[in-house]
Protein backbone atom coordinates (compact mmCIF):
# COMPACT_ATOMS: atom_id res chain seq x y z
CA UNK A 1 0.00 0.00 0.00
CA UNK A 2 1.35 3.47 -0.62
CA UNK A 3 1.43 4.93 2.89
CA UNK A 4 4.14 1.94 3.28
CA UNK A 5 7.16 3.54 1.73
CA UNK A 6 9.52 3.80 4.35
CA UNK A 7 12.14 6.87 3.81
CA UNK A 8 13.79 6.81 7.45
CA UNK A 9 15.06 3.01 8.53
CA UNK A 10 14.03 3.66 12.76
CA UNK A 11 15.74 0.89 15.28
CA UNK A 12 13.60 0.13 17.81
CA UNK A 13 15.40 2.59 20.38
CA UNK A 14 14.27 5.23 18.07
CA UNK A 15 11.35 4.42 18.03
CA UNK A 16 11.15 4.19 21.84
CA UNK A 17 12.37 7.86 21.99
CA UNK A 18 10.35 9.33 19.53
CA UNK A 19 7.30 7.64 21.88
CA UNK A 20 8.68 9.96 25.07
CA UNK A 21 9.68 12.80 23.08
CA UNK A 22 6.97 14.91 24.09
CA UNK A 23 6.29 14.11 27.13
CA UNK A 24 7.44 16.21 30.33
CA UNK A 25 10.60 14.55 31.99
CA UNK A 26 9.09 13.13 34.75
CA UNK A 27 6.15 11.23 32.94
CA UNK A 28 8.65 10.34 30.17
CA UNK A 29 10.24 8.80 32.83
CA UNK A 30 7.49 6.64 34.56
CA UNK A 31 6.55 5.66 30.70
CA UNK A 32 9.95 4.57 30.11
CA UNK A 33 9.59 1.48 32.04
CA UNK A 34 6.47 0.67 30.59
CA UNK A 35 8.10 0.40 27.17
CA UNK A 36 10.41 -2.57 26.55
CA UNK A 37 12.62 -3.39 23.98
CA UNK A 38 12.65 -7.34 23.87
CA UNK A 39 16.04 -8.44 23.95
CA UNK A 40 14.74 -12.43 23.44
CA UNK A 41 17.47 -13.35 26.77
CA UNK A 42 17.75 -17.13 26.40
CA UNK A 43 17.53 -17.96 30.54
CA UNK A 44 15.83 -14.35 31.42
CA UNK A 45 12.66 -12.29 30.89
CA UNK A 46 13.40 -8.53 30.79
CA UNK A 47 11.27 -7.01 33.06
CA UNK A 48 8.20 -4.55 32.10
CA UNK A 49 6.27 -2.15 34.35
CA UNK A 50 3.22 -3.43 34.71
CA UNK A 51 -0.28 -2.56 36.47
CA UNK A 52 0.25 1.00 38.11
CA UNK A 53 -1.36 3.75 37.90
CA UNK A 54 -2.28 5.81 34.33
CA UNK A 55 -0.65 8.90 34.62
CA UNK A 56 -3.21 11.79 35.03
CA UNK A 57 -3.95 13.79 31.84
CA UNK A 58 -3.17 10.41 29.57
CA UNK A 59 -6.17 9.04 27.62
CA UNK A 60 -5.65 5.36 28.57
CA UNK A 61 -7.18 2.66 26.71
CA UNK A 62 -8.22 1.19 30.34
CA UNK A 63 -11.29 0.52 31.81
CA UNK A 64 -12.47 0.76 35.76
CA UNK A 65 -12.62 -1.98 38.33
CA UNK A 66 -16.32 -1.92 37.99
CA UNK A 67 -16.40 -2.77 34.43
CA UNK A 68 -14.10 -6.08 35.38
CA UNK A 69 -16.11 -7.15 38.04
CA UNK A 70 -19.51 -6.68 36.78
CA UNK A 71 -19.27 -6.86 32.96
CA UNK A 72 -16.17 -9.27 32.56
CA UNK A 73 -17.12 -12.01 34.86
CA UNK A 74 -20.41 -11.35 36.33
CA UNK A 75 -21.84 -10.24 33.05
CA UNK A 76 -22.26 -13.41 30.63
CA UNK A 77 -23.94 -15.78 33.35
CA UNK A 78 -27.83 -15.59 32.57
CA UNK A 79 -29.57 -17.00 35.04
CA UNK A 80 -28.30 -14.32 37.89
CA UNK A 81 -30.29 -10.88 38.47
CA UNK A 82 -27.11 -8.55 38.21
CA UNK A 83 -28.22 -5.06 40.15
CA UNK A 84 -25.44 -1.82 39.96
CA UNK A 85 -25.86 0.08 42.64
CA UNK A 86 -25.68 3.47 41.38
CA UNK A 87 -26.10 6.05 39.26
CA UNK A 88 -27.83 5.50 35.66
CA UNK A 89 -24.31 6.60 33.91
CA UNK A 90 -22.81 3.42 35.37
CA UNK A 91 -26.01 1.48 34.43
CA UNK A 92 -25.32 1.86 30.51
CA UNK A 93 -22.64 -0.90 31.31
CA UNK A 94 -25.13 -2.87 33.01
CA UNK A 95 -26.61 -3.66 29.70
CA UNK A 96 -25.05 -5.96 27.55
CA UNK A 97 -22.46 -3.37 26.05
CA UNK A 98 -20.18 -6.35 25.72
CA UNK A 99 -20.56 -9.08 22.92
CA UNK A 100 -21.54 -12.52 25.39
CA UNK A 101 -23.21 -14.05 23.76
CA UNK A 102 -25.63 -16.68 25.43
CA UNK A 103 -28.08 -19.36 24.91
CA UNK A 104 -31.24 -19.05 27.17
CA UNK A 105 -31.58 -22.71 27.02
CA UNK A 106 -34.48 -24.80 27.51
CA UNK A 107 -35.60 -23.00 30.41
CA UNK A 108 -35.69 -19.78 28.48
CA UNK A 109 -34.29 -18.03 31.99
CA UNK A 110 -31.91 -15.17 30.69
CA UNK A 111 -31.42 -12.08 32.63
CA UNK A 112 -28.51 -10.78 30.01
CA UNK A 113 -31.13 -8.84 28.23
CA UNK A 114 -32.46 -6.62 30.86
CA UNK A 115 -31.02 -3.30 32.97
CA UNK A 116 -31.25 -3.83 36.74
CA UNK A 117 -30.16 -0.45 38.28
CA UNK A 118 -31.13 1.35 41.79
CA UNK A 119 -31.06 4.51 39.73
CA UNK A 120 -29.81 6.69 42.69
CA UNK A 121 -30.52 10.11 42.86
CA UNK A 122 -28.84 13.66 44.57
CA UNK A 123 -30.63 12.73 48.20
CA UNK A 124 -29.50 8.75 47.83
CA UNK A 125 -25.59 10.20 47.95
CA UNK A 126 -26.85 12.62 50.50
CA UNK A 127 -29.23 10.05 52.92
CA UNK A 128 -27.99 6.72 51.89
CA UNK A 129 -29.03 4.22 49.32
CA UNK A 130 -29.38 1.15 51.51
CA UNK A 131 -33.33 1.45 51.58
CA UNK A 132 -33.21 2.01 47.47
CA UNK A 133 -31.11 -1.33 47.11
CA UNK A 134 -33.39 -3.27 49.44
CA UNK A 135 -36.60 -2.49 47.14
CA UNK A 136 -34.44 -3.22 44.36
CA UNK A 137 -33.44 -6.71 44.98
CA UNK A 138 -37.17 -7.45 46.43
CA UNK A 139 -38.62 -6.13 43.37
CA UNK A 140 -36.05 -7.96 41.32
CA UNK A 141 -37.03 -11.14 43.58
CA UNK A 142 -40.65 -10.94 43.48
CA UNK A 143 -40.94 -10.39 39.36
CA UNK A 144 -38.64 -13.06 38.15
CA UNK A 145 -37.66 -15.51 41.44
CA UNK A 146 -33.78 -16.17 40.41
CA UNK A 147 -31.15 -18.44 42.11
CA UNK A 148 -28.90 -15.83 42.39
CA UNK A 149 -29.03 -11.49 42.83
CA UNK A 150 -25.48 -10.19 42.56
CA UNK A 151 -24.86 -6.55 43.51
CA UNK A 152 -22.33 -4.12 42.09
CA UNK A 153 -21.20 -0.93 43.67
CA UNK A 154 -20.33 2.04 41.68
CA UNK A 155 -17.98 4.84 42.95
CA UNK A 156 -20.76 7.01 44.75
CA UNK A 157 -21.47 3.91 47.14
CA UNK A 158 -18.14 3.29 48.73
CA UNK A 159 -17.87 6.88 48.75
CA UNK A 160 -20.91 7.48 50.84
CA UNK A 161 -20.47 4.21 52.86
CA UNK A 162 -23.84 1.74 51.59
CA UNK A 163 -23.23 -1.48 53.32
CA UNK A 164 -24.37 -3.59 50.33
CA UNK A 165 -22.95 -6.48 52.29
CA UNK A 166 -25.03 -6.22 55.19
CA UNK A 167 -28.55 -5.33 52.97
CA UNK A 168 -27.55 -8.77 50.50
CA UNK A 169 -26.92 -11.14 53.50
CA UNK A 170 -30.27 -9.83 55.05
CA UNK A 171 -32.42 -10.28 51.53
CA UNK A 172 -30.59 -13.86 51.56
CA UNK A 173 -32.32 -15.08 55.19
CA UNK A 174 -35.19 -13.36 54.09
CA UNK A 175 -35.79 -14.93 50.66
CA UNK A 176 -34.39 -18.43 51.87
CA UNK A 177 -33.88 -19.69 48.42
CA UNK A 178 -32.51 -17.03 46.71
CA UNK A 179 -28.69 -16.60 46.79
CA UNK A 180 -27.66 -12.78 47.15
CA UNK A 181 -24.24 -11.43 47.44
CA UNK A 182 -22.37 -8.35 46.94
CA UNK A 183 -19.53 -7.00 44.95
CA UNK A 184 -17.44 -4.13 45.97
CA UNK A 185 -16.30 -3.36 42.76
CA UNK A 186 -16.05 0.68 43.49
CA UNK A 187 -14.60 1.72 39.95
CA UNK A 188 -11.57 3.30 42.02
CA UNK A 189 -10.71 0.66 43.46
CA UNK A 190 -8.05 -0.24 41.58
CA UNK A 191 -6.13 0.94 38.55
CA UNK A 192 -8.46 -1.20 36.03
CA UNK A 193 -10.75 -3.87 35.41
CA UNK A 194 -8.11 -5.90 36.41
CA UNK A 195 -8.65 -5.21 40.34
CA UNK A 196 -12.67 -6.01 39.31
CA UNK A 197 -11.78 -9.63 37.94
CA UNK A 198 -9.95 -10.43 41.34
CA UNK A 199 -12.74 -8.90 43.87
CA UNK A 200 -15.16 -11.12 41.23
CA UNK A 201 -13.46 -14.08 41.61
CA UNK A 202 -13.00 -13.95 45.28
CA UNK A 203 -16.69 -13.12 45.99
CA UNK A 204 -18.19 -16.11 43.43
CA UNK A 205 -15.68 -18.85 44.78
CA UNK A 206 -16.36 -17.93 48.72
CA UNK A 207 -20.48 -17.46 48.35
CA UNK A 208 -20.97 -19.70 45.11
CA UNK A 209 -18.84 -22.28 43.85
CA UNK A 210 -19.10 -25.72 45.32
CA UNK A 211 -22.51 -24.80 46.84
CA UNK A 212 -23.98 -27.71 44.66
CA UNK A 213 -26.81 -28.16 42.24
CA UNK A 214 -27.25 -29.94 39.35
CA UNK A 215 -24.01 -30.91 37.73
CA UNK A 216 -23.65 -32.14 33.81
CA UNK A 217 -22.85 -35.56 33.80
CA UNK A 218 -20.19 -37.25 31.59
CA UNK A 219 -16.35 -38.55 31.40
CA UNK A 220 -13.32 -36.38 31.59
CA UNK A 221 -14.80 -33.52 33.35
CA UNK A 222 -13.29 -30.26 32.87
CA UNK A 223 -14.20 -26.37 33.88
CA UNK A 224 -13.14 -23.94 31.34
CA UNK A 225 -12.22 -20.75 33.25
CA UNK A 226 -11.49 -16.97 31.32
CA UNK A 227 -13.57 -17.78 28.51
CA UNK A 228 -16.39 -15.27 28.03
CA UNK A 229 -18.05 -16.60 24.51
CA UNK A 230 -17.53 -12.98 22.80
CA UNK A 231 -18.70 -13.43 19.32
CA UNK A 232 -19.80 -17.12 19.89
CA UNK A 233 -16.31 -18.35 20.88
CA UNK A 234 -17.83 -20.26 23.47
CA UNK A 235 -19.95 -22.25 21.55
CA UNK A 236 -17.55 -23.23 18.80
CA UNK A 237 -15.31 -24.05 21.90
CA UNK A 238 -18.30 -26.27 23.55
CA UNK A 239 -19.00 -27.62 20.06
CA UNK A 240 -15.00 -28.98 19.51
CA UNK A 241 -14.95 -30.32 23.61
CA UNK A 242 -18.33 -32.63 22.48
CA UNK A 243 -17.38 -33.76 19.33
CA UNK A 244 -14.42 -35.06 21.59
CA UNK A 245 -16.11 -36.82 24.12
CA UNK A 246 -14.80 -33.98 26.88
CA UNK A 247 -17.70 -32.92 29.40
CA UNK A 248 -17.43 -28.72 30.46
CA UNK A 249 -18.78 -28.61 33.77
CA UNK A 250 -18.74 -24.86 34.33
CA UNK A 251 -17.29 -22.17 32.11
CA UNK A 252 -16.14 -19.18 34.03
CA UNK A 253 -18.18 -17.77 32.31
CA UNK A 254 -19.56 -16.98 29.01
CA UNK A 255 -22.73 -18.43 28.31
CA UNK A 256 -23.08 -19.64 31.91
CA UNK A 257 -25.12 -20.49 34.64
CA UNK A 258 -25.85 -20.39 38.16
CA UNK A 259 -25.63 -23.99 38.74
CA UNK A 260 -22.22 -24.11 36.40
CA UNK A 261 -20.56 -22.49 39.14
CA UNK A 262 -22.38 -24.19 42.08
CA UNK A 263 -20.76 -27.55 41.02
CA UNK A 264 -17.57 -26.62 39.54
CA UNK A 265 -15.48 -28.51 42.62
CA UNK A 266 -16.96 -31.95 40.55
CA UNK A 267 -14.76 -30.85 37.56
CA UNK A 268 -11.12 -33.19 37.23
CA UNK A 269 -9.34 -30.34 35.28
CA UNK A 270 -9.19 -26.87 35.26
CA UNK A 271 -8.63 -25.31 31.62
CA UNK A 272 -6.96 -21.97 31.62
CA UNK A 273 -7.82 -19.81 28.78
CA UNK A 274 -7.91 -16.19 29.85
CA UNK A 275 -5.18 -16.26 32.92
CA UNK A 276 -5.28 -13.05 33.70
CA UNK A 277 -9.05 -12.49 34.94
CA UNK A 278 -9.53 -15.96 36.01
CA UNK A 279 -6.53 -17.14 37.61
CA UNK A 280 -7.21 -16.61 41.51
CA UNK A 281 -9.94 -19.00 40.98
CA UNK A 282 -7.97 -21.90 39.43
CA UNK A 283 -5.77 -21.83 42.28
CA UNK A 284 -8.54 -21.82 44.96
CA UNK A 285 -9.75 -24.60 43.34
CA UNK A 286 -7.35 -26.61 43.61
CA UNK A 287 -6.47 -25.30 47.21
CA UNK A 288 -9.97 -26.32 48.26
CA UNK A 289 -10.91 -29.07 46.21
CA UNK A 290 -7.74 -30.83 44.56
CA UNK A 291 -8.32 -29.77 40.25
CA UNK A 292 -5.27 -29.07 38.90
CA UNK A 293 -5.11 -26.41 36.47
CA UNK A 294 -3.31 -26.03 33.20
CA UNK A 295 -3.44 -22.93 30.87
CA UNK A 296 -4.91 -24.16 27.87
CA UNK A 297 -5.55 -21.67 24.36
CA UNK A 298 -8.28 -22.54 22.03
CA UNK A 299 -7.42 -18.86 19.81
CA UNK A 300 -5.38 -20.62 17.10
CA UNK A 301 -6.29 -24.32 14.95
CA UNK A 302 -2.71 -25.08 15.99
CA UNK A 303 -3.11 -23.88 19.24
CA UNK A 304 -6.58 -25.68 20.03
CA UNK A 305 -5.26 -28.84 18.76
CA UNK A 306 -1.93 -28.28 21.30
CA UNK A 307 -4.65 -27.97 23.80
CA UNK A 308 -6.74 -30.36 23.36
CA UNK A 309 -3.66 -32.97 23.35
CA UNK A 310 -2.90 -31.37 26.25
CA UNK A 311 -6.11 -32.17 27.73
CA UNK A 312 -6.11 -35.49 26.62
CA UNK A 313 -2.65 -36.13 28.21
CA UNK A 314 -3.76 -35.16 31.74
CA UNK A 315 -6.44 -37.67 31.53
CA UNK A 316 -4.15 -40.25 29.85
CA UNK A 317 -7.30 -42.64 28.47
CA UNK A 318 -6.50 -44.06 25.29
CA UNK A 319 -9.63 -43.87 23.68
CA UNK A 320 -9.96 -40.45 24.71
CA UNK A 321 -6.65 -39.14 23.00
CA UNK A 322 -7.64 -41.40 20.06
CA UNK A 323 -10.80 -39.35 19.37
CA UNK A 324 -9.30 -35.67 20.14
CA UNK A 325 -6.76 -36.92 16.89
CA UNK A 326 -9.35 -37.92 15.25
CA UNK A 327 -11.41 -34.47 15.66
CA UNK A 328 -8.46 -32.85 14.95
CA UNK A 329 -7.74 -34.84 11.59
CA UNK A 330 -11.22 -33.87 10.36
CA UNK A 331 -11.03 -30.11 11.65
CA UNK A 332 -8.03 -29.50 10.23
CA UNK A 333 -9.12 -30.36 6.80
CA UNK A 334 -11.06 -27.43 5.93
CA UNK A 335 -8.42 -24.90 7.76
CA UNK A 336 -5.68 -25.99 6.13
CA UNK A 337 -7.79 -25.42 2.88
CA UNK A 338 -8.33 -22.28 3.42
CA UNK A 339 -4.91 -21.27 4.65
CA UNK A 340 -3.55 -22.68 1.24
CA UNK A 341 -5.17 -20.45 -0.45
CA UNK A 342 -5.12 -17.47 1.99
CA UNK A 343 -1.80 -17.27 3.09
CA UNK A 344 0.20 -16.87 0.26
CA UNK A 345 -1.71 -12.74 0.51
CA UNK A 346 -1.17 -12.67 4.18
CA UNK A 347 2.99 -13.77 4.49
CA UNK A 348 5.22 -11.05 5.81
CA UNK A 349 2.42 -8.79 6.61
CA UNK A 350 2.52 -6.92 9.90
CA UNK A 351 0.48 -6.53 12.90
CA UNK A 352 0.37 -4.80 16.07
CA UNK A 353 -1.97 -5.69 19.02
CA UNK A 354 -3.33 -4.07 21.87
CA UNK A 355 -5.91 -5.05 23.79
CA UNK A 356 -6.81 -6.44 27.01
CA UNK A 357 -4.87 -9.15 29.53
CA UNK A 358 -4.71 -11.66 27.21
CA UNK A 359 -5.51 -11.45 23.63
CA UNK A 360 -2.71 -9.41 22.96
CA UNK A 361 -0.72 -12.89 23.26
CA UNK A 362 -3.76 -15.43 22.06
CA UNK A 363 -4.23 -13.60 18.82
CA UNK A 364 -0.21 -13.97 18.21
CA UNK A 365 -1.42 -17.82 17.42
CA UNK A 366 -3.87 -16.61 14.48
CA UNK A 367 -1.46 -14.52 13.06
CA UNK A 368 1.91 -16.90 13.00
CA UNK A 369 -1.00 -19.24 11.23
CA UNK A 370 -1.25 -16.85 8.42
CA UNK A 371 2.70 -16.41 8.57
CA UNK A 372 2.28 -12.77 9.93
CA UNK A 373 4.71 -10.81 12.15
CA UNK A 374 3.73 -9.16 15.03
CA UNK A 375 5.73 -6.42 15.60
CA UNK A 376 4.71 -4.72 18.42
CA UNK A 377 2.08 -5.62 21.64
CA UNK A 378 1.11 -5.51 24.98
CA UNK A 379 -1.82 -5.34 27.29
CA UNK A 380 -4.01 -2.62 28.85
CA UNK A 381 -4.31 -3.81 32.22
CA UNK A 382 -2.11 -7.35 32.34
CA UNK A 383 0.23 -7.73 35.40
CA UNK A 384 4.12 -8.75 35.29
CA UNK A 385 3.11 -12.27 35.20
CA UNK A 386 1.21 -12.19 32.16
CA UNK A 387 4.12 -9.97 30.32
CA UNK A 388 7.41 -12.70 32.51
CA UNK A 389 5.29 -15.73 33.22
CA UNK A 390 4.10 -16.88 36.23
CA UNK A 391 7.23 -17.26 37.90
CA UNK A 392 7.61 -13.76 38.42
CA UNK A 393 4.56 -13.62 41.04
CA UNK A 394 6.38 -13.27 43.70
CA UNK A 395 8.65 -10.44 43.20
CA UNK A 396 5.75 -8.89 42.32
CA UNK A 397 5.78 -5.46 44.45
CA UNK A 398 2.82 -4.77 46.90
CA UNK A 399 1.68 -1.03 46.62
CA UNK A 400 -1.15 0.85 48.11
CA UNK A 401 -3.41 -0.19 45.12
CA UNK A 402 -2.95 -3.87 45.13
CA UNK A 403 -3.68 -3.93 48.88
CA UNK A 404 -7.11 -2.52 48.43
CA UNK A 405 -7.70 -5.67 46.97
CA UNK A 406 -8.57 -8.71 49.68
CA UNK A 407 -6.62 -11.80 49.46
CA UNK A 408 -8.48 -14.53 50.84
CA UNK A 409 -7.22 -17.56 52.66
CA UNK A 410 -8.69 -20.76 51.29
CA UNK A 411 -7.99 -24.18 52.77
CA UNK A 412 -8.85 -28.02 51.81
CA UNK A 413 -12.24 -28.15 51.96
CA UNK A 414 -12.68 -31.27 54.66
CA UNK A 415 -16.02 -33.17 53.01
CA UNK A 416 -14.63 -32.54 49.22
CA UNK A 417 -11.34 -32.03 48.93
CA UNK A 418 -9.77 -34.70 46.71
CA UNK A 419 -6.54 -34.53 44.77
CA UNK A 420 -6.98 -35.98 41.42
CA UNK A 421 -4.08 -36.95 40.42
CA UNK A 422 -1.45 -38.19 43.38
CA UNK A 423 1.79 -36.81 43.72
CA UNK A 424 3.40 -39.74 41.52
CA UNK A 425 0.82 -39.48 38.99
CA UNK A 426 1.40 -35.35 38.51
CA UNK A 427 5.32 -36.07 38.65
CA UNK A 428 4.85 -38.84 36.43
CA UNK A 429 2.95 -36.22 33.70
CA UNK A 430 5.79 -33.10 34.85
CA UNK A 431 8.46 -35.65 33.99
CA UNK A 432 7.21 -36.05 29.89
CA UNK A 433 6.89 -32.20 29.91
CA UNK A 434 3.30 -31.42 31.21
CA UNK A 435 3.09 -28.13 32.90
CA UNK A 436 0.86 -27.49 35.58
CA UNK A 437 0.07 -23.97 37.24
CA UNK A 438 1.80 -22.39 35.01
CA UNK A 439 1.51 -19.54 31.63
CA UNK A 440 4.57 -18.37 29.89
CA UNK A 441 3.95 -14.86 29.54
CA UNK A 442 3.75 -12.86 26.17
CA UNK A 443 7.52 -11.46 26.26
CA UNK A 444 8.56 -14.97 25.62
CA UNK A 445 6.83 -15.37 22.45
CA UNK A 446 8.60 -12.07 20.99
CA UNK A 447 11.41 -11.47 18.50
CA UNK A 448 14.06 -9.35 19.53
CA UNK A 449 14.05 -5.91 18.70
CA UNK A 450 9.81 -5.65 19.30
CA UNK A 451 8.27 -3.12 21.09
CA UNK A 452 5.96 -4.58 23.93
CA UNK A 453 4.20 -1.52 25.75
CA UNK A 454 1.75 -1.52 28.61
CA UNK A 455 -0.79 0.45 28.67
CA UNK A 456 -0.86 2.07 25.63
CA UNK A 457 -2.44 4.98 25.18
CA UNK A 458 -4.14 7.44 22.48
CA UNK A 459 -1.26 9.38 21.70
CA UNK A 460 1.78 6.58 21.56
CA UNK A 461 -0.77 4.46 19.13
CA UNK A 462 -1.23 7.12 16.46
CA UNK A 463 2.58 7.97 17.01
CA UNK A 464 3.69 3.92 16.90
CA UNK A 465 1.41 3.52 13.13
CA UNK A 466 2.79 6.75 11.72
CA UNK A 467 6.38 5.27 12.36
CA UNK A 468 6.30 1.92 11.88
CA UNK A 469 2.83 1.65 9.54
CA UNK A 470 1.96 -1.86 10.15
CA UNK A 471 -0.08 -3.34 8.13
CA UNK A 472 -2.80 -3.87 10.31
CA UNK A 473 -4.17 -2.75 13.99
CA UNK A 474 -5.54 -4.78 16.66
CA UNK A 475 -7.41 -2.85 19.45
CA UNK A 476 -11.07 -1.91 20.25
CA UNK A 477 -13.57 0.67 19.56
CA UNK A 478 -11.75 3.54 21.12
CA UNK A 479 -8.79 3.24 18.95
CA UNK A 480 -10.81 2.34 15.88
CA UNK A 481 -11.54 5.29 13.89
CA UNK A 482 -8.58 7.14 14.83
CA UNK A 483 -5.99 4.34 13.53
CA UNK A 484 -8.23 4.15 10.51
CA UNK A 485 -8.03 7.75 9.81
CA UNK A 486 -4.56 7.09 9.36
CA UNK A 487 -4.69 4.68 6.57
CA UNK A 488 -4.28 1.35 8.79
CA UNK A 489 -7.27 -1.17 9.08
CA UNK A 490 -7.84 -1.50 12.82
CA UNK A 491 -9.66 -5.19 14.01
CA UNK A 492 -11.60 -5.25 17.00
CA UNK A 493 -10.27 -7.96 19.20
CA UNK A 494 -13.12 -6.84 22.28
CA UNK A 495 -16.47 -7.20 20.76
CA UNK A 496 -14.84 -8.50 17.33
CA UNK A 497 -16.73 -5.75 14.42
CA UNK A 498 -19.47 -7.64 15.31
CA UNK A 499 -18.10 -10.89 13.71
CA UNK A 500 -16.99 -14.23 15.38
CA UNK A 501 -16.70 -16.70 16.50
CA UNK A 502 -12.97 -16.38 16.25
CA UNK A 503 -11.91 -19.38 18.98
CA UNK A 504 -11.53 -23.37 17.79
CA UNK A 505 -11.08 -24.71 14.11
CA UNK A 506 -14.15 -22.94 12.39
CA UNK A 507 -12.99 -19.74 14.29
CA UNK A 508 -10.03 -19.43 12.61
CA UNK A 509 -11.48 -19.76 9.49
CA UNK A 510 -13.21 -16.87 10.38
CA UNK A 511 -10.32 -15.08 11.14
CA UNK A 512 -7.99 -15.88 8.69
CA UNK A 513 -10.61 -14.78 5.87
CA UNK A 514 -11.47 -11.89 7.42
CA UNK A 515 -7.84 -10.68 8.10
CA UNK A 516 -7.49 -11.50 4.69
CA UNK A 517 -10.25 -8.99 3.10
CA UNK A 518 -9.04 -6.43 6.25
CA UNK A 519 -5.04 -6.53 5.15
CA UNK A 520 -5.33 -6.65 0.81
CA UNK A 521 -8.18 -4.12 0.25
CA UNK A 522 -7.00 -1.44 -1.38
CA UNK A 523 -9.41 1.24 0.46
CA UNK A 524 -7.02 2.21 3.26
CA UNK A 525 -4.34 3.49 0.21
CA UNK A 526 -7.32 6.34 -0.55
CA UNK A 527 -7.13 7.65 2.78
CA UNK A 528 -4.18 9.97 1.76
CA UNK A 529 -5.45 13.00 0.00
CA UNK A 530 -3.48 13.61 -3.46
CA UNK A 531 -1.86 16.47 -2.07
CA UNK A 532 -0.71 14.56 1.51
CA UNK A 533 1.18 12.01 -1.59
CA UNK A 534 2.55 14.18 -3.80
CA UNK A 535 3.47 17.48 -2.15
CA UNK A 536 3.19 20.37 -4.32
CA UNK A 537 4.36 22.77 -1.91
CA UNK A 538 5.96 23.04 1.51
CA UNK A 539 6.57 25.87 3.84
CA UNK A 540 6.76 26.73 7.20
CA UNK A 541 4.84 29.38 9.40
CA UNK A 542 6.87 32.47 10.11
CA UNK A 543 6.73 32.18 14.04
CA UNK A 544 8.36 28.49 13.70
FE1 LIG B 1 -9.46 -11.88 29.64
FE2 LIG B 1 -11.39 -11.22 28.14
FE3 LIG B 1 -8.92 -10.32 27.86
FE4 LIG B 1 -10.35 -9.57 30.01
FE5 LIG B 1 -11.53 -7.51 28.67
FE6 LIG B 1 -12.60 -9.17 26.81
FE7 LIG B 1 -10.09 -8.28 26.60
MO1 LIG B 1 -12.11 -6.64 26.27
S1 LIG B 1 -11.45 -11.29 30.29
S2 LIG B 1 -8.30 -10.06 29.84
S3 LIG B 1 -11.18 -7.68 30.80
S4 LIG B 1 -9.67 -12.22 27.47
S5 LIG B 1 -13.50 -7.56 27.85
S6 LIG B 1 -13.20 -11.24 26.95
S7 LIG B 1 -11.55 -8.52 25.10
S8 LIG B 1 -10.19 -6.37 27.53
S9 LIG B 1 -8.07 -9.23 26.26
Amino acid sequence: MATKNKLVQWTPTDVKEELLKKYPPKVARKRAQSILINEALSNTTPEIQANVRTIPGIITMRGCTYAGCKGVIMGPTRDIVNIVHGPIGCSFYAWLTRRNQTDAGATGENYMPYCFSTDMQDSDIIFGGEKKLKAAIQEAYDLFHPKGICVFATCPVGLIGDDIHAVSREMKAKFGDCNVFAFSCEGYKGVSQSAGHHIANNQVFKHLVGTGGEAKQGEYKINLLGEYNIGGDGFEIDRVLKLCGITNIATFSGNSTYDQFATANEADLSCVMCHRSINYVADMLETKYGIPWIKINFIGAEATAKSLRKIGQYFGDKALIDRIEEVIATEMVKVKEVLTELKPRTEGKTAMLFVGGSRAHHYMELFNELGMKTVSTGYEFGHRDDYEGRHVIPELKVDADSRNIEEIEVEADPELYNPRKSPEQLKALEDKGFEFKDYKGLIPDMDKGTLIIDDLNQYEAEKLVEIIKPDLFCAGIKEKYSIQKLGIPLKQLHSYDYGGPYAGFVGAVNFYKEIDRLVNSKVWSYMKAPWQENPELSATYVWE
